[in-house]
């Protein structure tokens, strides 16, 4: 057993984030034990001033689905866009209520199918980008309970060169079915 393959960068381009790039296979099931930072305040905004100054960059339809096993990680779906203007990267994403929002890829190789951190994915207007079950997603670890179906969090989309973009995501259940397989 070796669950350290090196990832292939999918949308490699000419920048070298590939050196911390880390193997999460059973990442659907555990969330790594956080460390120092544990006891941050989640009622402080990390930054009051996040103006979305991202320009023809469009989010579609960001969905949070909660695990269907609580403690679990949940897992947040949406499609970027370029509608004008150069390719662009996302770098991070930022969700309200989550303490850790990690972008991951699963892939299906020989039968087996893993899951990667992504450092970064790159959209364009010919190419956008669909964060969904089976692809690239966005992995949540430690959930507030304040994420609940029916509710908004607001979700922040941070690009290589800076800019942002913030809207709000709906908070849905997962079914059983959909949670028999967990988000990949
Ligand atoms: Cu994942």
């Amino acid at each position: 057993m070796r669950p350290m393959r090196s990832a292939v960068l999918s949308a490699a381009l000419a920048g070298a984030a590939a050196a911390g790039l880390l193997a999460l296979g059973a990442c659907s099931n555990q969330a790594p034990e956080a460390d120092a930072s544990a006891s941050a305040t989640p009622g402080s905004a990390p930054d009051p001033m996040a103006p979305d100054n991202a320009p023809h960059v469009t989010v579609i339809e960001p969905v949070v689905k909660l695990p269907a096993v609580p403690g679990n990680p949940g897992v947040l779906y949406f499609t970027i866009q370029q509608d004008a203007g150069k390719a662009n990267t996302l770098a991070a994403v930022h969700v309200d209520g989550a303490g850790r929002a990690e972008m991951h890829q699963t892939k299906t190789e020989n039968g087996v199918t893993s899951m990667n951190r992504v450092q970064s994915v790159e959209f364009s207007q010919d190419q956008p980008v669909e964060f969904k079950a089976g692809g690239y997603h966005v992995m949540l670890f430690d959930l507030a309970s304040t994420v609940k179906p029916g509710k908004d969090v607001e979700v922040t989309f941070t690009l290589a060169n800076g800019d942002k973009v913030s809207t709000f995501a709906k908070v849905e259940e997962t079914g059983a079915m959909e949670g028999m397989m967990d988000h990949m």
